[in-house]
C-alpha cells in the first residue's frame, strides 16, 4: 500500500527549514544562506515495512513570524508537522511555543515533531538538551538533527512516516 501526506515546517528564518528538505530529499547541503520566498515542495517515498510506503509531500515555507499572518493557506490539510529551531539560537528555541500555539488548536490530529536542528555545534549541546526537556510533552518526537553532516534527518523523517502507519 502507498499513501500519501502532507508535511509542513515550521520554525524562525535560518533554523535550516530549507537545509533540512534538501539533505532529505536529496542527500545534500549548502553553507550559503538563501532566502526561502513563500513556499518550496520536496518529495520522497519512504518505506516503512515491505509492503507499506508513505509519500512524502514537504512543504518549505518561508520562516518568520511576519510572514505567517494568514497560515491557514499553508498548513490546510497538514497530516504531519515538523517543527524546526536552531540549538545555537535561544530565540529561536522560544518561538516554538508560538508556532505551537498558532497550529495546535486547527491541526490536533497531526503528528508533531521538533528537530533540534544544528547539533553538528556540540558547544551548544546543553542548550539542545534544555530544549528536549522543555518540550517533551508537547511532540510525538524530539530529535537532534543536522542538516550539516545528516545526522538524524531521514530518521526523523522515516519515525513521522512510521507513525502514520500506526
Ligand atoms: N552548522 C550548521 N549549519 C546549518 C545547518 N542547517 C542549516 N545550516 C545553515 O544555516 C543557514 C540557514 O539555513 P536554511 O536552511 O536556509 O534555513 P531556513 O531559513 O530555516 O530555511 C544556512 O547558511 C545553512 O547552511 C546545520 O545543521 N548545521
Ligand atoms: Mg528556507
Amino acid at each position: 500500500m502507498r499513501i500519501s501526506k502532507k508535511i509542513c515546517l515550521l520554525g524562525d528564518e535560518s533554523v535550516g527549514k530549507s537545509s533540512i528538505s534538501t539533505r532529505f530529499a536529496d542527500d545534500q547541503f549548502s553553507d550559503k544562506y538563501k532566502a526561502t520566498i513563500g513556499v518550496k515542495l520536496f518529495q520522497k517515498v519512504i518505506n516503512t515495512n515491505k509492503d507499506d510506503e508513505v509519500n512524502l509531500i514537504v512543504w518549505d515555507i518561508q520562516g518568520g513570524k511576519e510572514l505567517i499572518s494568514s497560515p491557514q493557506q499553508y498548513y490546510r490539510g497538514a497530516h504531519g508537522l515538523i517543527f524546526v529551531c536552531d540549538i545555537s539560537n535561544n530565540e529561536s528555541i522560544e518561538n516554538i511555543n508560538y508556532y505551537y500555539s498558532i497550529v495546535k488548536k486547527k491541526y490536533p490530529t497531526a503528528k508533531k515533531i521538533l528537530l533540534l536542528n544544528k547539533s553538528d555545534l556540540t558547544e551548544y549541546s546543553s542548550s539542545a538538551q534544555h530544549a528536549a526537556q522543555k518540550y517533551k510533552d508537547m511532540f510525538d518526537n524530539i530529535i537532534n538533527t543536522s542538516a550539516k553532516t545528516g545526522l538524524g534527518v531521514v530518521e526523523a523523517f522515516k519515525l513521522l512516516a512510521q507513525e502514520f502507519m500506526t
